[in-house]
């Protein structure tokens, strides 16, 4: 029996190597030709630790990518859930497309799972809708559910192994077959629940984590204020067994924390203060770089911006994934004020998005006078010594000598 999997990015295609390392047969598809190409002529798509070692003992065991959809009896979608700018809500446009590509060519009796990310209600107010006007009958034609996925960039091959996960089921039948699934890569627990139920876990989990790191954020800039050290101070406070605060930092990026909020917010407006004001803080996190940068131009009379570098164009360490990533969203601040020139440089992204961008460190370094670090790469970590005669503000909180700055 094949699985089709739909939608080969960040998520979609580590799953698939998963399954065809675990022995099963396994078609990836995606709409993306160049990326279909790459694939099949083994090349991977994006860095992450394991994947390629995973992607060849794939290829041994004859996975397949193709821009087809296939006749199949098992469907697992991860496509992109992207939420509209204006009004926060999720935009279900490519789950949608694809489901209904493979409406085109499923077997009857078809398992549809849906693995991106989608905002609470969106199965029963977008998905069954389609299934429904091809007059298939739900539970007999299709049977449709929801596996959310629980992956953290940089450690994914790991955490799809060990990470327990959730599936939504209409039936308790159908979501232990698939639970059996996933249970031929995955080793934790695997818990089975209602469609709705799992679809809103998933975005509370990410929110959990938004407004914990708002919280702390918040502690950041408190502590600025009458010289206190935020992090001596959440180090401190998680000592007490049931306190657990993140980390401040530069801001909150990547396709998750800094959008799943958005989605209840977008949804419940009258109910989501809490939540909205997390985000907030979360995305003032930029400007308050930004305050940083001119609080030590100012005090060592550097007036030039254009010497200033920020390291880091990551959404966070060791991966080359730049969405929403805080130092993006500190240079959009900066061009909104007509502030050009700062010069970037991340180890991880080797082509060329913003200006000023350097892909050599010691060039960087060598036109620079005060070095922001946004990011927390193993590469800045392994090279303190290079750093230490520039004025620097260290975001992430990794300097190891005195003298640093800090949020
Ligand atoms: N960040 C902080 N302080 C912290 C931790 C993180 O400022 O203490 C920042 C990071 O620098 C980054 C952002 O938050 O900019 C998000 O990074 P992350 O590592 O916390 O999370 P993601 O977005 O890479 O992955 C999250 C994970 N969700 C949770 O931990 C609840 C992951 O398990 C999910 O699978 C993923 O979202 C997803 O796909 O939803």
């Amino acid at each position: 029996m094949t699985i089709n999997i739909v939608g080969l990015g960040y998520i979609g295609l580590p799953t698939a190597l998963m399954f065809a390392k675990s022995g099963l047969k396994i078609v990836g598809s995606d709409y993306n030709t160049n990326l279909v190409k790459s694939l099949t002529e083994g090349k991977l798509t994006f860095e992450e630790k394991g994947l390629e070692k995973l992607f060849q003992e794939a290829i041994s065991n004859g996975i397949e990518f193709t821009t087809d959809y296939q006749k199949t009896h098992t469907y697992i979608v991860a496509v992109p859930t992207p939420y509209i700018k204006n009004s926060k809500k999720l935009d279900p446009k490519y789950v949608i497309s694809a489901v209904n590509s493979i409406l085109d060519v499923c077997e009857k009796g078809a398992a549809l799972i849906i693995e991106s990310t989608i905002s609470p209600g969106t199965i029963d107010k977008y998905i069954r809708p389609e299934i429904e006007k091809r007059d298939y009958v739900i539970g007999e034609d299709i049977h449709l559910l929801h596996a959310p996925e629980r992956i953290i960039p940089g450690n994914m091959i790991y955490e799809l192994e060990h990470n327990s996960r959730t599936i939504g089921a209409d039936s308790l039948e159908i979501g232990e077959k698939v639970k059996g699934l996933y249970a031929n890569f995955c080793k934790a627990e695997i818990i089975v629940t209602d469609i709705r139920s799992a679809e809103m876990s998933k975005v509370v989990e990410n929110t959990y984590r938004d407004i914990n790191i708002a919280f702390a954020n918040e502690l950041a800039k408190i502590c600025r204020t009458d010289n206190m050290d935020v992090y001596e101070i959440i180090k401190t406070a998680n000592m007490h067994p049931r306190v657990n605060i993140l980390q401040p930092g530069p801001g909150v990026g990547g396709h998750c924390i800094s959008v799943d909020p958005w989605f209840l917010v977008g949804d419940y407006p009258d109910l989501t203060n809490l939540i909205l004001t997390a985000r907030k803080i979360n995305d003032s996190m930029p400007r308050h770089v930004l305050g940083r940068i001119r609080d030590i131009m100012r005090e060592h009379g550097i007036k030039d911006i254009s010497k200033v570098g920020l390291y880091g164009l990551a959404y966070k360490e060791n991966v080359d994934d730049t969405r929403e990533s805080p130092t993006l969203q500190l240079l959009e601040r900066m061009d909104e004020h007509l502030a050009f020139g700062v010069k970037i440089y991340d180890p991880f992204v080797k082509t060329r998005i913003v200006d000023h961008q350097f892909m050599n460190f010691e060039d960087f370094l060598n036109e620079i006078e005060i070095l922001v670090i946004m990011v927390g790469h193993d590469h800045i970590k392994n090279n303190m010594e290079l750093i230490k005669d520039k004025l620097i503000l260290d975001t992430k909180n990794i300097c190891v000598f005195d003298g640093a700055y800090k949020l």
